[in-house]
């Protein structure tokens, strides 16, 4: 396959910030494609634009250039490929990445999961938010940022009803006053109050997406009301899980805390997911890092946080390798984009952590449910 022309244009995402989309054009038709953004964005994140978005766009003249003469005839060529647009930030690389991978795959009559070449077609199980907090709560309610349900039905189909049903019952008993960043409930209420909604309207497990980075100041875990040493953050989230029979436990601590997170998995003794989110930022070096100190149990997978769809790949094979459970995530801020929904399948990643409203979050869903069918 050959890019007759490559187009980058600024469009909006569902946080009202511009992003890149990116539009190739081969014999066959024009292929787009964007890439996420957060709002608690981990300190050791690739850039998303090197040099800020007008600058990444006036890149687009070299690529252009560059990719005229490429042929892409498989998944390895596209990610060859990357090395010539990673260093122009994620939010270039990534929708570059994808438009050519979905340019291959109408071009092959194929689908993106399939180029992953996976032995089974095993759906993700969807770890949704059902009450928000945090940053992406604007700090109005909990002090945590995701308050999480993960249903019990391993069936794609009951499995979104059950999110959907928790979610609809927190509504009808708890009246929120709006939605947070990626849809969840935004309630005046604190955290322990979240966790005994969630507690009460759950048929899965339940988690939390702690985000702990966003209120770690001057060496201290900064509530409302109180200060908390390591120590004592420790304590806390020990004496949380074991209150609410919490499953799932994201980012408890800072992201520098390696030997914190390790802590933590040796008390639980493998009776919850620890998840490192900002801690390893889908890098395979930091992932290692947390491997060699046992750091945690489980990893978020964001491939804009590390730049690259290579990286990505090398990333969820290593923690496959040493048995960290891989969740795919969104962003706080996403366009209708969908690909990550072929990625989480093609990799045969066993959760996606996904917001169960909202038209960004619903593509990637119902995309979901038309690979099931595929
Ligand atoms: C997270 C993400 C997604 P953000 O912290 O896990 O929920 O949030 O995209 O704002 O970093
Ligand atoms: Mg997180």
């Amino acid at each position: 396959m050959k890019v007759l022309d490559l187009k980058a244009t600024k469009v909006l995402n569902s946080k009202g910030d511009f992003v890149i989309q990116i539009e190739i054009k081969t014999k066959y038709g024009t292929f787009k494609a964007t890439a996420p953004k957060g709002t608690s964005k981990g300190k050791y994140e690739f850039p998303e634009f090197v040099g800020g978005i007008n600058s990444a766009i006036k890149k687009i003249k070299v690529i252009k250039n560059k990719i005229r003469h490429e042929s892409f005839n498989d998944l390895s060529d596209v990610l060859s490929f990357e090395y010539e647009t990673k260093k122009y930030g994620s939010g270039i690389c990534l929708p570059i990445t994808f438009s050519l991978l979905k340019a291959l795959t109408y071009d092959k009559g194929t689908k993106v999961w399939k180029l992953f070449n996976p032995k089974k077609k095993a759906m993700p199980k969807l770890l949704s938010k059902m009450i928000g907090g945090g940053a992406h709560e604007f700090n109005k309610g909990p002090t945590f940022q995701e308050f999480l349900h993960l249903p019990k039905s391993k069936d794609l189909d009951k499995n979104i009803r059950e999110n959907i049903d928790v979610y609809k019952k927190i509504a009808k008993d708890e009246k929120p006053i709006g939605r947070d960043l990626e849809g969840g409930w935004a309630l005046k209420i604190s955290d322990e109050q979240a966790f005994k909604i969630l507690k009460k309207n759950a048929s899965g497990k339940i988690g939390c997406d702690f985000a702990a980075s966003n209120f770690y100041k001057n060496k201290k875990y900064v509530y409302k009301n109180k200060k908390l040493s390591k120590q004592a953050q420790i304590k806390h989230i020990l004496e949380l899980k074991r209150k609410y029979n919490l499953y799932y436990l994201e980012d408890p601590l800072h992201e520098d805390d390696f030997e914190g997170f390790a802590e933590l998995t040796d008390k639980l003794k493998k009776k919850a997911l620890i998840v490192g989110d900002d801690l390893f930022v889908t890098n395979p070096e930091r992932l290692k890092k947390g491997v060699e100190l046992g750091a945690c149990n489980a990893c978020i997978v964001k491939p804009n946080q590390i730049g690259s769809l290579k990286e990505t790949i090398e990333f969820v094979k290593l923690a496959k390798r040493y048995k960290y459970v891989p969740i795919i995530s969104h962003r706080s801020g996403e366009t209708n984009e969908n690909i990550l929904s072929d990625i989480a399948v093609g990799l045969e990643i066993p959760i996606m952590k996904i917001g169960i409203v909202g038209g960004e979050r619903v593509s990637k869903i119902n995309r979901l449910i038309e690979i099931k069918g595929e």
